[in-house]
């Protein structure tokens, strides 16, 4: 298919609309390309796709793979793909639910070159985000292809980052074909050439660079980034006492939890309580876990999953039978009721200097705490930095900064999970896959036979992987 006839198709199918559009960019645009209808023609769809391969085949080596910017160019990467016989992989846009979806779904292994295929590039940002996942799973791209260039700075963009752009044609040559075939003209022809002057070429800030790779960097170290202090002594513990061993005591009495406390206290870095499960909960239960709490250096962490309102969590926190806020080092809240809620806890953090940890992501299946969610939980932890000391999540995102400490529960050696949703990794692929700090570990423990062996055999899986994340840099 030429030119003439593509831009003509385009047009036929509406794809080209002329009016006042705001681009992802935010500038303000007459002419707005919409190829997301090329799904409704599927000939078109496959012309489409064959001209692009044959513009990047004209001056370049195809690459081995092809990816598609979510989500229009998908069906284009797709039809590329089919036709071509390249094997492709796909980008996942939404941030993942939990720790066994891959970002970048397909087979391929790293160093793998990848084109990176696009229906139109202005700053070239969308493609620049899908560049970035690729990059960080070990994945090459050398090459961008796109139906359109509108000629507003991604050329340069790319060329900033190492990619070479291929477009089949500019937004120039589409105003002229357009123009020639009688379907642009008088004050319409103007605002759309005045436009194209006046933004050619101009570089709008692109909305995510792609980042340097991140370091992963020692616990003593992220212990000097905290901002929360008990942060900053959780680091130094799992440093000292080289373990990122959590363990959750799920036990319903006194005695039970604070037998296993006792036995395997040195093995651990926190242990974690659901108080309101225990029968005979008392003031003496609280003492006694303190004092084994000192004599073993571990912190204190009660899983109160705090969800209402700022002046409900305030005395939930502070009053009742428990007075969490008197001995837990840490506690856990949901932010489903918005960044408030952390202000019902600030009276007291501020004197025992105590961290909140958010639940970013869970272990159960069909959690709701995906997405948008928790990128949310992630900017309401970095708005309220000296309150929150870190997430319980399922994997490192790229947006948590390693002040934070990053606690993972839903691991066992030999389970994938219970009758009752929970899903478990092991602590291998927590730790150096997912690459979050602390393995919380419940029933895998207390349920076994000898728990404070198990507890030792946890620990050195958990620690073994850190350390061997921290040498593969
Ligand atoms: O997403 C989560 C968050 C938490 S805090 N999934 C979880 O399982 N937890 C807690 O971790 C849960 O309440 C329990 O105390 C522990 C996991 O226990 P296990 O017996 O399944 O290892």
């Amino acid at each position: 298919m030429d030119l003439n006839t593509l831009v003509s198709r385009l047009h036929e199918i509406n794809a080209v609309k002329l009016g006042q559009f705001k681009l992802k960019s935010g500038i303000m645009s007459p002419i707005y390309i919409d190829l997301r209808v090329t799904v409704s023609s599927p000939a078109l769809l496959a012309q489409i796709a064959e001209m692009m391969y044959q513009k990047v085949s004209s001056s370049a080596a195809i690459p081995p793979l092809v990816c598609g910017v979510p989500y229009t160019a998908l069906p284009i990467a797709t039809a590329m793909s089919i036709a071509h016989d390249i094997p492709m992989v796909m980008r996942r846009k939404e941030a993942k639910a939990y720790g066994t979806k891959q970002l970048i779904e397909g087979r391929f292994k790293e160093g793998d070159n990848v084109l990176v295929i696009e229906d139109l590039v202005t700053s070239g940002a969308s493609v620049l985000e899908t560049v970035r996942d690729l990059n960080a799973n070990g994945l090459v791209v050398t090459d961008v292809v796109v139906l359109l260039d509108r000629q507003q700075g991604a050329r340069q963009e790319l060329a900033k980052h190492g990619l070479r752009l291929h477009s089949v044609v500019t937004m120039e040559e589409l105003i002229s074909t357009l123009t020639a075939q009688g379907k642009l003209d008088g004050p319409t022809l103007e605002l759309v050439s005045a436009f194209l002057e006046a933004n050619r070429n101009v570089t709008v800030p692109v909305a995510s660079q792609i980042p340097v790779a991140r370091k992963h960097i020692a616990y003593e170290e992220r212990a000097k980034l905290a901002t929360n202090p008990t942060a900053a002594k959780l680091f130094n513990i799992m440093a000292a006492k080289k373990t990122n061993l959590a363990v959750a005591v799920d036990l319903t009495t006194k005695q039970e939890v604070l037998s296993l406390a006792d036995s395997i206290g040195s093995e651990i870095c926190a242990l974690k309580t659901h108080v309101d499960i225990i029968d005979d909960f008392d003031q003496d239960f609280v003492n006694q876990l303190q004092l084994i709490a000192t004599k073993h250096n571990f912190l204190i962490f009660e899983d109160r999953k705090f969800a209402d309102i700022g002046n409900t969590v305030k005395y939930q926190f502070e009053s009742g039978v428990y007075h969490i806020s008197k001995w837990a080092n840490m506690v856990t809240i949901h932010g489903v009721a918005g960044p408030a809620i952390i202000d019902g806890f600030k009276d007291s953090i501020k004197q025992t200097g105590a961290g909140l940890l958010l639940l970013a992501q869970m272990s159960s299946k069909g959690s709701l705490c995906v997405g948008e969610y928790t990128n949310q939980m992630v900017e309401m932890a970095k708005q309220n930095a000296d309150a929150v000391m870190g997430f319980i999540c399922q994997e490192r995102l790229e947006s948590m900064t390693d002040s934070f400490v990053l606690m993972t529960p839903g691991v066992q050696f030999n389970s994938k999970g219970d009758s009752m949703g929970q899903q478990y990794n092991t602590p291998d692929y927590i730790i150096k896959e997912k690459g979050t700090d602390v393995i919380i570990v419940g029933r895998g423990i207390y349920q076994n036979s000898q728990p404070k062996v198990e507890a030792i055999k946890y620990k050195e899986a958990a620690w073994e992987a850190y350390q061997s994340r921290l040498s593969k840099q």
